[in-house]
C-alpha cells in the first residue's frame, strides 16, 4: 500500500500550493501542521527538512529507491512530485523547459512579491505606529503585484493556461493571484488573468486542496492581543541571531 507523504504545511497560499498539487495527482498525504505564527517553523525536527525555516516542505516516505526523502521549497516540491508521477510536468525537454521557466517566474516573482504586499498591508500597520512610514511599501509592492498581473496578462493572450497545458506552474501561481483583490487590484483590468482564475478554481482537486487544513485557520489576531505578539516575535524582525536563538530554545 502506498505511504502517505507527510506534507509540512499552514493554510497561507505557499502551503496551498501542495495541497493542491497533491490532490490533483491523486497522492495520499497527511498534514503535519507547522503554526508558524507560535514558532513551530524554529523546531529543530522541522529545520533539520527545512533549513530556511519556512514551510511548505515534505517527507516522502517511497522516495527514490523506496527510501524516505524530503524536500523544502514550494517549486521544487512541485517539480519532485511532477517527475514522480508523470502530472503536470511535461516529460518533453522543451515544454518542461516553458514549465520550469513559469515556475520559477512564480517563486522569484509573484510569492515574495504577493508576500511583501500582504506583509504591508495586514501585518505593517499593526507593527508600526505612523502609517506613513509603510506607505512606500504598500505602494511598492501593490505596483509590484499590479505588474506582474500585466505579464500573466499578457502571457495569457490566446493561451489557456501559462505553459503548454495546465501545470505546476499555473498550480503555484493560483493560490496568490486568487487573493490579488485584497492588495487593490481590480481584475477587470486584467480578463484574461480572471477567465483563467475561473477555470482552475472550477477544478474539483483545487477544491479540495485549498480547503486544505481549514480546521487550522483561525480569524487574525486581535492587534494588541497577546496572540498578535507572539505571532509578530515569531514572524517579524528575523535576523541570523534571532532565528539561532530560537532554534536553541525549541531544542
Ligand atoms: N520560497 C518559499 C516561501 C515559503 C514561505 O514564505 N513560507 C512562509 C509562509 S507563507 C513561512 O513559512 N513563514 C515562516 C516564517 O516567516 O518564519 C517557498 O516557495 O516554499
Amino acid at each position: 500500500m502506498t505511504q502517505p507523504i507527510e506534507l509540512y504545511f499552514w493554510p497561507t497560499p505557499n502551503g496551498l500550493k501542495i495541497s493542491i498539487a497533491l490532490e490533483e495527482m491523486e497522492l495520499p498525504y497527511v498534514i503535519k501542521p507547522v503554526a508558524i505564527g507560535k514558532g513551530d517553523q524554529f523546531k529543530p525536527e522541522f529545520m533539520a527538512i527545512s533549513p530556511n525555516n519556512r514551510m511548505p516542505a515534505i517527507i516522502d516516505p517511497e522516495g527514490p529507491g523506496g527510501a524516505p526523502i524530503s524536500v523544502f521549497e514550494s517549486g521544487a516540491i512541485l517539480q519532485y512530485l511532477g517527475r514522480k508521477t508523470g502530472k503536470f510536468y511535461p516529460r518533453d525537454e522543451r515544454k518542461r523547459v516553458e514549465v520550469d521557466e513559469w515556475l520559477i517566474w512564480q517563486v522569484a516573482n509573484i510569492g515574495p512579491m504577493f508576500g511583501q504586499a500582504s506583509h504591508f498591508k495586514n501585518y505593517a500597520p499593526n507593527l508600526v505606529d505612523d502609517p506613513e512610514k509603510i506607505a512606500y511599501g504598500v505602494a511598492r509592492y501593490n505596483n509590484e503585484v499590479n505588474r506582474l498581473l500585466g505579464v500573466m496578462e499578457r502571457r495569457l493572450d490566446g493561451r489557456e493556461f501559462l505553459a503548454g497545458d495546465y501545470s505546476i506552474a499555473d498550480i503555484a501561481s493560483y493560490p496568490w493571484v486568487k487573493i490579488a483583490g485584497v492588495f487593490d487590484q481590480e481584475m477587470s483590468n486584467f480578463p484574461r488573468v480572471q477567465a483563467w482564475l475561473d477555470g482552475i478554481v472550477a477544478r474539483p482537486a483545487v477544491k479540495k486542496g485549498a480547503s486544505a487544513g481549514a480546521d487550522l485557520r483561525r480569524p487574525p489576531p486581535a492587534p494588541g492581543s497577546a496572540e498578535q505578539k507572539e505571532a509578530a516575535r515569531a514572524l517579524f524582525g528575523q535576523t541570523a541571531a534571532s532565528v539561532a536563538d530560537a532554534v536553541k530554545s525549541n531544542r
